[in-house]
């Protein structure tokens, strides 16, 4: 008999047939009584964004494993994981490029006006000579990064080699990086000129691009955010589009996903991913790699791959 496992998040049909072949797969959203499966239920697979909601982590009574594919544990209760051995594993490292060349995307294209460029010629504005607005370059600006972890860092890199300057905010300063560290993230939106978030989301970072930090980025600022939705205050954000107080931005993270505040359709300055930061093909491929790799240890009753908790 297969063990019975949950998986909470649609994953690549390589790694979906992969988990059918070893385990009974039960997909949450088409699990019509989870009650009559939970007590069987004794691994959980999920994405980042995702998590395991409190109520279905308390009605997995056998729950061993919670086996994330991705590297956010903001959306699993750490503390009640460890209060019930729950193991906790995520997908580290194999992530971290793609996401930042994401913000980096999203810069480029808020900055060089990529989509409505596209959206200009498919209009057939082209040939009627329409005018379009100039973009902005990106060589020789300010970036600061909030976070300084390995996405943060890899971002850095890539600002580095396309000249612009570097500066952070985290919760403490790193010894190992030699860009200039703002303990205060309003004092380094001032002196940024764009503002990528790239900071871990949970309560410790939860609204930390607030109004003020916003105001402080001011009104040619831009804002890039490849973390969570939760950094930022979205209703901060939204105003300070609609008030032209910042001067656009770049999301592949929402507070509410799937839900994108309305108001940001409609403007012309702010481009948004439906949160693919990670969603290549081989990265993926090396995520959901790294998942079978952990639900089969627990199972075997071996050593984790990549555990958290
Ligand atoms: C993924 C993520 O999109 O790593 C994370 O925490 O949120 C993203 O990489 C997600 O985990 C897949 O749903």
């Amino acid at each position: 008999m297969k063990p019975d496992i949950l998986l909470m998040e649609r994953m690549m049909p390589r790694i979906e047939k992969a988990l059918n072949d070893a385990y009974m797969v039960h997909y949450l959203p088409d699990v019509p009584a989870l009650p009559a499966i939970a007590p069987r239920i004794r691994a959980v697979v999920t994405g980042g964004g995702t998590g395991v909601p409190p109520d279905i982590m308390a009605a997995l009574p056998q729950l061993g494993l919670i086996a994330i594919n991705g590297i956010g544990t903001d959306a699993v209760d750490l503390n009640v994981a460890r209060q019930r051995n729950i193991h906790v594993t995520t997908t580290p490292g194999v992530l971290t490029d793609d996401v930042a060349d994401m913000a980096i995307a999203l810069l480029l294209a808020l900055s060089r006006g990529i989509v409505r460029g596209d959206r200009y010629v498919r209009d057939g504005k082209w040939p009627q000579g329409a005018p379009i607005p100039l973009g902005h370059r990106v060589t020789g600006r300010v970036m600061g990064i909030v976070g300084m972890g390995h996405v943060g860092r890899a971002i850095a890199r890539r600002a580095e080699a396309f000249g612009m300057r570097v500066a952070y905010n985290d919760v403490r300063e790193m010894t190992d990086v030699g860009f200039a560290f703002h303990a205060d993230l309003e004092d380094l939106a001032r002196s940024s000129e764009i503002l990528v978030v790239a900071a871990a989301g949970g309560a410790g970072s939860r609204g930390i691009v607030n109004a003020k930090v916003l105001e402080a980025l001011g009104p040619e600022g831009l804002l890039i955010n490849v973390a969570r939705g939760s950094v930022v205050d979205e209703d901060a954000l939204v105003a300070a589009l609609q008030q032209e107080r910042i001067g656009g931005a770049g999301l592949d993270v929402f507070a509410h996903e799937p839900d994108v505040p309305p108001a940001l359709l409609g403007m012309d300055n702010v481009v948004l991913q439906p949160h693919r930061a990670s969603a290549t093909v081989e990265t993926r491929l090396a995520m959901g790699e790294m998942v079978l790799k952990n639900v089969a240890a627990f199972y075997a009753g071996e050593k984790l791959l990549s555990p958290v908790v």
